[in-house]
């Protein structure tokens, strides 16, 4: 039987899937992949692994290499059940997690955050993307105004990805001082253990002062 893989980058959106297999208490072995030249750590480039060469990728034990963030989540919650990471398929609540993820991966990350850490975007069309991204944060900063996590339910996969995207602000300048729900949201989230072993493997203790 293969072993449990898990390909991240320190920092990177797979931390939200790293701290949602701590979480789940699952086994694995965490690959740490270079996310500039793509060297694996042990050797190896790992577009051999995933030829789009980004993070994160899981390897199941049945040898299929899962991909895309929200997946991985999802995926990972359905492993360990018993940890209520994700509301049971089939249920709004799990159609909410997936709005959640949804907007965390192509409207926060995609169409907003990513286009900051670029260095060939002009400022001019940076700010075009801060502008977007000033709407959607404070979307999240409204609805954490009235919930204590994403989903009425509770803690899920979504606010481990929630709280890596929103920590890139730091990195790329985003002020997160216009949202003090989101902020307080964050400290909560922050101080989950698992969080803090997930950053603490990843080597991003102190957090988030460090850019990779
Ligand atoms: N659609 C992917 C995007 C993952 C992604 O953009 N990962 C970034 C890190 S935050 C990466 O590895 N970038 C390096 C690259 O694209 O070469 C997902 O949701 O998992």
């Amino acid at each position: 039987m293969l072993r449990r893989k898990f390909y991240y980058s320190p920092g990177a959106l797979s931390l939200a899937s790293h701290i949602a297999l701590i979480e789940a208490g699952l086994p694995f072995e965490a690959v740490r992949v270079d996310e500039h030249t793509k060297a694996m750590e042990g050797g190896g480039d790992y577009r051999q692994v995933h030829w789009l060469g980004y993070v994160p990728a899981l390897l199941l034990d049945d040898g299929t290499l899962l991909t895309e963030s929200a997946a991985i989540l999802q995926h990972v919650a359905e492993l360990a059940p018993w940890r209520d990471l994700a509301p049971p398929a089939g249920t709004v609540e799990r159609a909410l997690l997936q709005a959640w993820l949804n907007f965390l991966s192509s409207e926060v990350h995609k169409s907003g955050f990513a286009f900051l850490f670029s260095p060939a975007m002009p400022e001019a069309g940076k700010r075009i993307f801060r502008d977007r991204l000033a709407l959607r944060l404070t979307h999240l900063d409204r609805h954490l105004a009235s919930h204590e996590h994403l989903l009425a339910s509770g803690y899920s996969v979504a606010d481990a990805s929630c709280f890596v995207v929103t920590s890139w602000a730091n990195w790329v300048d985003v002020d997160l001082m216009p949202y003090p729900s989101l902020r307080a949201y964050r400290e909560r989230i922050g101080a989950r253990p698992a969080v803090q072993a997930a950053l603490a493997a990843e080597g991003m203790v102190p957090w988030p002062n460090k850019a990779p």
